[in-house]
């Protein structure tokens, strides 16, 4: 009891701590934005957010002789949170500094919660999502599959990527191989590349071509590292995986936009633990899952659960083998994982 109460005192004082540093944050900004906006600033222009830090982001100039410099903006009150990708109307002050006055609609939104459940957006206006995985840290088709659900629930277009393909020895081949042929069975486009060594890079780079996308994927699989082999000219910060669990040590903080010289965009993302669906109901998982959609609405109960009633025909064909063990066990784990009220 002591202790419970200790923690939660505990808590209120890491919370008041945080309120406060965030409303001297929040000052300050205003104060900025004052003498910003009391200065000479430019005409209304669109930009492009190429990365945010907390309360400011950095806007990369479209119009005029400015085109392509890059200025860390405040934004003016009541404007909604910007993500890497968002288009804006934005006007340039002195010395690199900038305001953003207005959000420009998003085409797209990929999402996912944030440590406390809420939902945030991570990356605006992307048409591609390149999920990566490799050998090591050791992949999780529950994950993939997890994004494959967010993907389709955006309506944006899914790549898988394996990369690491150097580390492909004769211990992880065979369960590698076994996931990666669920994923072709389903007809997902699949890529192998190298980031080290370069194979493959060249169709990834095509496959890239003219588009916006965005990589996601576990901490350590090598996001920035195929952004340092894709555009050399970038040196975007790679880290090693942990020593103790193999895993990767979540180098990059904050998505970032890079663009090809051909024409097309690529924003890497910070690795992520887990992935949670919480913004998701039933019926956004079943959509996310591709070899179900023929087979929903065919089951003999209107609102089965396909779980082992008679007569449903998810059941039936995963007994048939239409539908693959693994995918229906990923399908059960994210149903779980949803809050109650989904589920
Ligand atoms: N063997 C091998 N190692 C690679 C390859 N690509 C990346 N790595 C290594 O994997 C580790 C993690 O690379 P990062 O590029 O930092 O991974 P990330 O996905 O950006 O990680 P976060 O920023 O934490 O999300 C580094 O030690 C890289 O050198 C590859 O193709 N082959
Ligand atoms: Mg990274
Ligand atoms: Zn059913």
């Amino acid at each position: 009891m002591a202790k419970r109460q200790l923690n939660r005192r505990q808590n209120w004082r890491i919370e008041k701590i945080q309120g406060e540093r965030a409303a001297r944050a929040a000052k300050r900004e205003s104060q900025a934005l004052q003498t910003l906006e009391g200065g000479d600033l430019g005409p209304e222009q669109t930009g492009l957010v190429i990365a945010h830090f907390g309360v400011q982001v950095e806007v990369e100039a479209l119009e005029g002789e400015m085109a392509g410099q890059v200025f860390r903006c405040h934004l003016r009150a009541n404007l909604p949170t910007m993500v890497t990708g968002d288009r804006v109307v934005w006007r340039p002050g002195n010395q690199g500094i900038g305001v953003i006055v207005a959000q420009l609609p998003r085409n797209t939104e990929l999402c996912r919660p944030d440590p406390r459940g809420q939902l945030k957006p991570v990356a605006a206006n992307v048409d591609l999502i390149v999920i990566v995985f490799a050998p090591l840290p050791e992949p999780h088709a529950n994950l993939i599959d997890r994004y494959l659900v967010a993907a389709e629930h955006a309506g944006i277009r899914p790549l898988l990527l394996l990369n690491k393909a150097d580390l492909i020895d004769e211990q992880n081949a065979v369960a590698l191989n076994a996931m990666l042929a669920v994923y072709r069975q389903l007809g997902y486009p699949l890529l192998e590349v190298s980031a080290h060594q370069g194979d493959g890079m060249e169709q990834l780079m095509q496959q890239l071509n003219g588009h916006v996308s965005v990589f996601v994927g576990q901490s350590g699989v090598g996001k920035s590292s195929l952004v340092n082999s894709l555009l050399p000219e970038v040196e975007t910060r790679v880290g090693p995986l942990s020593e103790l669990t193999g895993k990767g040590t979540h180098t990059t903080t904050t998505a970032r936009l890079f663009h090809f010289p051909g024409g097309g965009e690529l924003i890497d993302s910070p690795g992520i633990r887990e992935f949670g669906l919480v913004h998701v109901s039933r019926d956004d998982v079943e959509a996310g899952f591709i070899e179900f959609h023929e087979l929903l609405g065919h089951c003999r109960f209107r609102d089965c659960k396909h779980d082992r009633e008679p007569g449903c025909a998810l059941l039936k064909a995963l007994e048939e083998g239409r539908i693959q063990p693994q995918r229906m066990a990923s399908y059960r784990h994210i149903l779980a994982s949803l809050p109650e009220d989904e589920y």
